[in-house]
């Protein structure tokens, strides 16, 4: 049974009477026990939290049905994002269930398809600017300045809390915190939540231990390994393409405040996380999930890491988000006449 993030922990979020029970019956997303991989990259206990098999695709659901329920009971008739895409399908999602108005704002050009067919589908009203996320995030903070829209980009405090409730389940399924959490870090409000999440966890009692926090960002957009942004940020992995996020001063502080570590991983290394997941797995995520796959053999060839550990990569968004980068990639396809021989003799059987 999945009755919601907000009916679930409603404890340990902001909810009022007035909430209104907003769901899509997101959240209890599986916590998969790594079997190849962890033998291949000899780590005694790894697991992956597969937030694609959230409503929309992505871990976005968790923080946007709190965002979205809370604006209504403020009162809101609309929603507005900045998004490289899945915040976008969320905020489109959700805003369609409650029926309120969504806004989005995305980089023209630079979202996935079928992030880009979400928004379209569910209604959203769409402006496609000629310019990156962080000219997109600028946009929509001066438009909420101006007119009563709600904004439900993670600046948005309801949606870092309702994201914490993936650290939640994680300590609900394995009975403690894990000894370390990977994760991709694009506008940082994921690191931001988790850490958040675990830290309340914690000190309610229901985790014995915090876990080390350690986040990846791709290495053409890695403004918090770089200390500085980066004006034209570029990645295969379009989700994290962020040179100035939002959450840097909160990333940090959850970085150093775990002992953990904010590191990049090149494209080459994103796509082969990409691959191995899906190969060795059965796991299909997005190209920015797989950064978390690619820092943890980072981490593991470095020292940084033994193997030791129990450890948990989270897997953020759906593959099926991106057909096209994974059509590209290719595979192993060949075409045949319509006959059993032609087949089989291609099969080599
Ligand atoms: C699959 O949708 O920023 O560090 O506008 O879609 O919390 O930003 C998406 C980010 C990781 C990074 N994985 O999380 C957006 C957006 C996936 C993502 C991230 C995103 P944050």
């Amino acid at each position: 049974m999945r009755p919601g993030v907000i009916a679930k922990y409603r404890e340990f979020l902001p909810v009022t009477e007035r909430t209104p029970p907003l769901t899509l019956n997101e959240g209890d997303t599986p916590l998969v026990r790594s079997r190849r991989l962890a033998e291949l990259l000899g780590v005694r206990e790894l697991y992956f939290k597969y937030e694609g098999a959230n409503p929309t695709g992505s871990f976005k659901d968790r923080g946007m049905v709190v965002a979205v329920a809370k604006a209504i009971e403020a009162g809101r008739r609309a929603v507005i994002c900045a998004s490289t895409g899945n915040t976008s399908a969320a905020a489109a999602a959700y805003a369609a269930r409650a029926g309120l108005e969504a806004i989005v704002v995305v980089p023209a050009g630079k979202i996935a398809t079928g992030k880009l067919a979400q928004a379209l589908v569910h209604g959203a009203r769409i402006v496609a600017v000629e310019g990156s996320f962080d000219d997109a995030l600028c946009i929509v903070r001066t438009l909420t300045e101006r007119h009563p829209i709600a904004l439900v980009n993670s600046i948005n405090p309801h949606r870092i809390e309702g994201q914490a409730t993936a650290a939640y389940e994680i300590v609900d399924a394995l009975g403690d915190a894990p000894d370390v959490l990977c994760l991709p870090v694009g506008n940082a409000g994921n690191i931001t939540a988790y850490w958040e999440g675990f830290k309340r966890y914690h000190r309610a009692g229901r985790a014995r231990r915090l876990p080390r926090l350690f986040g990846f960002q791709a290495a053409g957009a890695a403004p918090i390994v770089l200390g500085k942004p980066v004006p034209n940020p570029q990645t295969v992995a379009t989700a994290i393409r962020i040179g100035n996020p939002a959450s840097w001063q909160r990333a940090v502080r959850a970085r150093d405040e775990s002992d953990g570590r904010i590191e990049a991983v090149t494209d080459e290394e994103i796509v082969e996380a990409y691959r191995l997941l899906a190969t060795h797995e059965g796991l299909f995520c997005e190209l920015a999930s797989a950064a978390s796959l690619a820092g943890l053999r980072k981490a593991l060839e470095h020292g940084w890491l033994s193997g030791s550990e129990r450890i948990v990569c989270v897997l953020t968004g759906h593959g099926l988000k991106d057909p096209d980068t994974a059509v590209q990639f290719g595979g192993w396809l060949q075409k045949a006449p319509p006959e059993v021989e032609a087949v089989e003799s291609l099969l080599g059987l």
